[in-house]
């Protein structure tokens, strides 16, 4: 490859549509966020266009005119690719394709072909792959030949791209290949789970809108070495992360893939078995870039993502991060009453994230006495494993303690509680 080669960067026509019932400027919204997973991807936008419609036109997405138009700011501006924020049907894009003369494709191509670049663990790849198979599978069939040329564009490389030419029976194949081969790595993850879930050991998975800060969180609390950069999906892998809580207690913390509004369908179906993973955890801490001008957005989306993984009943600590780029936090204060502020570059804020995390895990806990007599040193280190003794007297023969347990670890201090404990009558916190 040459150097000139090397420098080529895409040119890219980016395309809105407003539906009715929507708000222009959620529209513009949108598309800015548009152009920065393009910039992300590695392209240029050099022209952009917008329609108000009633529905979208079966053929053409947008309206038999604004192709007119389309087609001739696609000339003007010498662009490569034309990139629509909303998903085409594979006709649509056939026909556009046609009138166009250049490639056109969506959002979810987009962020797939951003998915493709970051994929690093030999799941990720494997994931990221099958999501892809996915998408193109349905549009293989007449994408002309007219743009063979252009194979290693956005939108056709990545992990399948040889596989383009191969037919339909061949990609179906390697569909079940990479289905098997993740179902493996769930298997693992299962018996992972279960040996977490033997040890008691708790865990919360930090999710969030991408680029909030999750990483840069983790690596603050844990110093973890996790990837940081200023693009989008920059972490793709789950990375899981011991953690010293303020009371002793050690506790994981998973880091994990960033959400996106209109997050590809076929991205959650594949990366399902990770996304299984943050619904498994004991409770979530959703990270928010506070010095996002609608954070509550964020927050939306990050949400309707959650429920369609199936973990939106989980408690959920909410931190709003990079304070440091926010002037006066009072409308966030007001927006978010019951959040953490912090900033993971500057370090503020991060007492209270720990003390408020360590509040999030005891919450499961609850606080029994029990009757421990003085020769059962074992029963002592025992609790002190499993829970929090709070408090130790020595009366007699025994000891009187107060200590923080999880109602799972209760039944191997039954013989020490007094009576009538087990039911459920136990001290509350
Ligand atoms: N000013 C400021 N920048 C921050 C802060 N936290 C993170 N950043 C920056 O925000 C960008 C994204 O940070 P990451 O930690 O990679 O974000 P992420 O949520 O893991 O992003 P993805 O993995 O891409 O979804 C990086 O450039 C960070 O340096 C903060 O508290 N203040
Ligand atoms: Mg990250």
């Amino acid at each position: 490859m040459t150097l000139i080669e090397r420098s080529f960067r895409e040119r890219i026509v980016i395309v809105g549509v407003t539906l009715s019932g929507h708000d222009p400027e959620e529209t513009d919204e949108s598309l800015v966020e548009l152009a920065l997973l393009v910039d992300t991807a590695g392209a240029d936008v050099v022209g952009r266009l917008t329609q108000r419609l009633s529905t979208p036109d079966p053929a053409y997405f947008i309206g038999r005119g604004k192709v007119e138009e389309l087609r001739e700011l696609s000339y003007a501006t010498d662009c490569d690719t034309v990139i629509f924020d909303d998903e085409l049907s594979p006709a649509q894009q056939r026909n556009l394709e046609k009138v166009l003369g250049r490639t056109a494709i969506d959002r979810t191509a987009l962020i797939l072909d951003i998915f493709a670049q970051n994929a690093k663990s030999v799941e990720g790849k494997a994931q990221v792959e099958l999501a892809l198979l996915n998408y193109r599978l349905p549009r293989l069939r007449g994408r002309g030949t007219q743009l063979s040329q252009q194979v290693g564009r956005i939108g056709t490389r990545g992990p399948g791209e040889t596989k383009l030419e191969e037919d339909r029976r061949r990609i179906q194949s390697r569909i079940s290949r990479l289905k098997r081969q993740l179902g493996e790595f769930q298997k693992t993850r299962q018996v992972q789970s279960k040996a977490r879930e033997a040890s008691r050991v708790h865990n919360a998975s930090l999710i969030g809108y991408t680029n909030a800060g999750k990483s840069s969180l983790l690596n603050a609390l844990t110093r973890a070495d996790t990837l940081v950069e200023n693009r989008l999906f920059a972490t793709l892998d789950t990375r899981t992360r011991r953690m010293q809580l303020p009371g002793g207690e050690a506790f994981l913390l998973s880091d994990t893939v960033g959400f996106i509004r209109k997050l590809p369908h076929q991205l959650v179906e594949a990366f399902r078995s990770t996304l299984e993973a943050v619904a498994e955890s004991d409770f979530l801490v959703h990270v928010v870039d506070g010095s996002y001008h609608e954070p509550q957005a964020q927050v939306s989306a990050v949400r309707e993502v959650l429920a369609e993984i199936g973990a939106e009943e989980l408690p959920e600590l909410l931190v709003v991060n990079k304070c440091d780029l926010v002037g006066n936090l009072d409308g966030l204060r007001r927006e978010f009453p019951d959040a953490v502020f912090v900033s993971a570059l500057t370090g503020s804020g991060m007492v209270e994230l720990r003390e408020r995390i360590a509040r999030m895990v005891r919450a499961t806990a609850r606080i029994y006495d029990l009757v421990v007599p003085s020769s059962r040193g074992d029963v002592l280190a025992r609790l002190h494993a499993e829970g929090q003794i709070l408090q130790s007297t020595l009366k007699g023969e025994s000891y009187l303690i107060t200590a923080r347990l999880e109602p799972a670890s209760l039944a191997l201090f039954s013989e020490f509680l007094p009576e009538g404990t087990m039911d459920g009558d136990a001290a509350q916190q």
